[in-house]
């Protein structure tokens, strides 16, 4: 695949992408594909700038009439998908399904907006005071600061951008400067979408490419009042302060260490599909990859050479091929990274599958990597870190509530998964006393979640919620308001005060 035909095909100007002094490279081959000009500080101020002139006009344009904007956005993602989604596999490494299935989840999230913004809803509630009404609204909240990473380049984007821009607000995006030209073709698809709708302000959405110093400029920026970021706890970790500092709001969605749990009534063939999706699917590079396994003891024995025999057959070659499951993993650091995890997990662990690097023809720059499967005991403090590959640790236990005190003793908490047919189990699981994560599934795996519901986990995953069911709240500010139609003056709670 030809990184010039497929942005021919977007429409993005070649210029953007043979000019600069950032050189992106693909993972496939591990060879440049392209140079990508970085905003400079001068440039920054001045997107921030329209970025707020976009924001005072865009509030006032009826949210329903902000929806057209991303009916029509939804509608080009729809004509560009396969074009789009090969960018993703080219620059991020995932295979062309999984390519295809994050340009879907923006057409989706596109989809989920339009209907929200005739749907921006706020409560009425009854007031303690004669002829007085008590409502709220939702208004809009300025220019939004989006941090995106490399693993979900354009849809974690969209899923921000398209609530925020029906919300009322203008957006600046930071992607990961590993991805730089999914964003470019993102913005240009999203202008072409302002070229069509009458009277959209042209600063409504500024791309701001760049190393860590564009980052830390926009979370410390007061103009901006909230800021959503995805990428590493390390990450969260230095921009929440400085945005708590200035009091701005921050929408987090960090690191996850997800674990399935694989009860005895599992249907065990269901399970093997989705373990090996959710471990290994997107070279094990997703938040909600599958990173830890605790079998019940009864099936152990069964499952894990089972889980062994499939790793042992996985197709690991260009994201290009129709028959490739794995594809590179995305820079050499990644694979430092994981091959650092694995001597760490040596010194606990047992009977490793995989984890060596594989040689592909004509991908000789490519770091691609045979997953790995290690038996290792649930108190081994590598299972308390998430490496960013297809690492996948095994333990087994005897109680469910056990189970649950290993699988909730790590620190971050985004996704879940039980494998059970005992109803019993399965509402434990989803219960006060069960998963302490964002996400909690029966029956499917941990990665792979629908945009329709509330993104994000807790712990050192953030806190925040994206994407679906009522994270918009998010980008708004909830406004109180008790409206007097007496001709009277009653003060709240009884409180007589004359003079
Ligand atoms: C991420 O890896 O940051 O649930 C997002 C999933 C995808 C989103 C992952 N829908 O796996």
């Amino acid at each position: 695949m030809n990184i010039n035909t497929i942005a021919t095909a977007l429409g993005i100007d070649l210029d953007l992408i043979n000019h600069g002094d950032l050189t992106v490279f693909s993972p496939i081959e591990g060879n440049p594909i392209g140079q990508v000009t970085t905003v400079s500080p001068q440039c920054m101020e001045q997107s921030i700038i329209a970025a707020e002139e976009a924001f005072v006009q865009w509030r006032q344009v009826p949210a329903p009439k902000r929806g057209e904007l991303i009916r029509v956005f939804g509608q080009i993602l729809r004509d560009n998908k396969e074009a789009l989604g090969a960018l993703v596999t080219l620059e991020c490494g995932k295979i062309y399904q999984e390519g295809l299935g994050e340009v879907q989840e923006m057409i989706d999230i596109c989809d989920f907006s339009v209907g929200l913004s005739r749907q921006l809803y706020g409560l009425t509630i009854a007031s303690e005071r004669l002829e007085h009404r008590m409502f709220e609204s939702w208004q809009p909240m300025g220019p939004v600061g989006i941090i995106s990473a490399f693993n979900f380049p354009v849809a974690v984007w969209a899923w921000n951008a398209t609530l925020a821009i029906i919300c009322g607000n203008s957006v600046l995006w930071k992607p990961s400067d590993k991805t730089p030209i999914t964003a470019i073709a993102c913005q240009t698809l999203l202008q072409k979408a302002i070229a069509i709708v009458a009277d959209i302000p042209q600063g409504l959405s500024q791309l701001l490419i760049g190393g860590a110093d564009v980052g830390e400029r926009l979370v410390a920026d007061k103009r901006i009042p909230v800021i959503s970021a995805t990428g590493s706890t390390a990450m969260g970790r230095a921009i929440a302060p400085v945005v708590a500092e200035r009091f701005g709001r921050s929408i987090l969605e960090l690191g996850g260490n997800n674990a399935m749990i694989i009860a005895p009534s599992a249907n065990l063939d269901m399970a093997l599909r989705a373990i090996v999706f959710g471990a290994v699917g997107s070279a094990g590079q997703r938040c909600t990859t599958t990173r830890r396994l605790l079998i019940h003891n009864e099936i152990y024995a069964s499952l894990v050479p089972a889980l062994q025999r499939i790793y042992g057959q996985l197709t690991v070659g260009n994201p290009f091929l129709k028959e490739t499951l794995v594809g590179p993993l995305i820079d050499k650091e990644a694979f430092d990274n994981m091959q650092y995890a694995l001597k760490q997990a040596e010194y606990t662990g047992n009977n490793r599958v995989g984890g060596q690097r594989i040689n592909i023809p004509d991908c000789n720059n490519g770091y691609y990597v045979a997953p790995a499967l290690i038996e290792m005991p649930a108190t081994a403090p590598m299972i308390q870190t998430e490496t960013f590959a297809p690492i996948l640790y095994l333990y087994p236990y005897t109680d469910l509530h056990e189970a649950i005190a290993q699988h909730n003793d790590v620190p971050q908490g985004l996704s879940s998964a039980i494998f059970t047919n005992d109803i019993r189990e399965s509402e434990m699981f989803l219960s006060a006393v069960g998963s302490d994560c964002g996400i909690a599934n029966v029956n499917i795996g941990t990665s792979g979640a629908e945009i329709g519901g509330a993104f994000g986990g807790e712990k050192e995953t953030g806190g925040g919620r994206e994407s679906g069911s009522d994270a918009w709240k998010g980008y708004m500010r909830r406004v109180t308001s008790t409206l007097n139609y007496s001709s009277e003056l009653p003060l709240a709670q009884g409180i007589e005060f004359t003079f």
